[in-house]
């Protein structure tokens, strides 16, 4: 196994900078560095020196021997001043000891996940921490990096596995080859549990969360919709979420309003036939976003929007503005009037279809095994045959396995530690 290490903090000139360095040879730089190694879990003051007895930097070191660290192995950690020459200093100095080298993205969570420190399961809780950046992404994320889905998981394996025992005791001691030997609490435990899976598939799943809820602004053109979106950008925080999909003449603005994440969609207005190619194809486009939106704000003429739609009776401050007759939010673009409290109903609206704090949200990996199972289960409970109970039984167990990683391919872990940054 390789020592590896990397920047861990931000980026540089900051106060601090972090550095980690974990693998077998981490004392080894400890000493190389720093001259000695402190007690465990200890913060000690110690002048850096490179292998040239040059001062590099007065900082504090950290030891953390295997196997009680983040990773499991050996790990020291340099908390350094944070300006950028410091820092090439100390990684120099590293990259200089025989068995060190730079660690990759998300090195440092493989390797936790290797020595079982943290499930698959953990580690993606763990990456959606990371790319938090409002007050829902944030709560969702640290309940599943602190073990709210894995230990679900571990539940219903237990579960499963108490129901396999059953199956397998009447293998062993049934001459019949039916299922005349299983107790009925068998089926009725294999009935609780497939309805836990079903209702953990039924709840929110957990993208949503992570690009935004999707709000569309739809109409006729100069109905006010571009005016609406920038009223409703307006002072909020911009998010940076990656938005799925490509470069196209609608705008997405991926936004926070109270601490609800969005993607706010602005596009071209709906009319029958485009005066050009160009714009028909606009309008072509328009049509799919509204289709792909989790809900849409209709400007256009009441009852005309697509089933759903809020009714948004515009331009409230413009005489002979179209009126509406019941329309959810009365406005103004350019007085602001009846901006604060849609704001407040899309975001009471938005967290309301969102997964809720302390509920459980599958990603799509997720959900996919979880379904695995659930089939599993369901048809386990339609079959007669011992046999065929214990391998659809063995199936599903084999889902939860895979859930928390215990037996997960290389191109899942690629793509999951590949979210992480480096020095992570
Ligand atoms: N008085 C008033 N004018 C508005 C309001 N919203 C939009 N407008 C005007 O209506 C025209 C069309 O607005 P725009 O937002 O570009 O419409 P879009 O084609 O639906 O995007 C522009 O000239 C705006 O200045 C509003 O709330 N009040
Ligand atoms: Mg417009």
């Amino acid at each position: 196994m390789e020592t590896i290490f990397a920047l861990s903090s931000g980026a540089p000139p900051a106060g601090i900078a972090v550095i980690r360095v974990t693998g077998p040879g981490a004392g080894k730089a400890l000493e190389a560095l720093a001259g000695k190694i402190p007690p465990p879990r200890r913060a000690v003051r110690a002048w850096l020196s490179n292998n040239e007895g040059i001062r590099l930097d007065d900082g504090l070191v950290l030891w953390f021997p295997a196997p009680n660290s983040v990773t499991g192995e050996d790990l020291a950690e340099f908390h350094l001043h944070g300006g950028r020459a410091v820092i090439a200093a100390v990684e120099a100095a590293f990259a200089a000891i025989p068995g060190l080298r730079k660690a990759q993205a998300g090195e440092y969570t493989r390797r936790a996940f290797a020595n079982g420190r943290i499930d698959l399961a953990e580690a993606e809780g763990l990456a959606d921490l990371l790319s938090a950046e409002t007050e829902l992404q944030r709560r969702a994320a640290i309940a599943s990096a602190g073990g709210l889905l894995s230990r679900k998981v571990e539940g219903w394996r237990e579960e499963l596995l108490h129901l396999s025992a059953q199956i397998e005791a009447v293998l062993d001691f049934d001459e019949e080859d039916d299922v005349g030997g299983l107790p009925a609490a068998f089926f009725s435990g294999l009935t609780v549990l497939t309805g836990d899976l079903q209702a953990s598939l039924a709840l929110p799943s957990s993208e949503p969360l992570r690009e935004g809820f999707r709000v569309a602004l739809a109409g006729p053109p100069n109905a006010g919709k571009s005016m609406l979106f920038n009223a409703l950008l307006e002072n909020e925080a911009a998010i940076t979420a990656a938005i799925a999909g490509t470069t196209r003449d609608v705008l997405v603005r991926p936004v926070a309003i109270n601490g609800v994440p969005f993607s706010l969609i602005d596009m071209a207005g709906l009319r029958e036939h485009g005066s050009d190619e160009v714009e028909a194809m606009g309008i072509e486009r328009a049509r799919g976003e509204i289709a792909r939106a989790d809900l849409v704000l209709w400007l256009g003429e009441e009852g005309l929007g697509p089933e759903g739609a809020w009714e948004i009776e515009a331009q409230c401050d413009r005489e002979g503005h179209a009126v509406k007759e019941s329309p959810a939010f009365r406005l103004s673009a350019v007085t602001g009037e009846g901006i604060a409290s849609l704001k407040t109903r899309l975001a009471e609206h938005a967290a309301g279809k969102l997964p809720k704090p302390g509920d459980l949200a599958l990603n799509q990996r997720q959900r996919t095994l979880v379904s695995v199972a659930a089939d599993e289960l369901a048809s386990a409970g339609d079959t007669t045959d011992p046999l065929l109970i214990a391998e659809q039984l063995r199936q599903a167990r084999l889902a939860f396995d895979a859930l928390l990683g215990r037996t997960s391919t290389e191109d899942v872990l690629d793509a999951l530690f590949g979210r992480f940054c480096i020095g992570k």
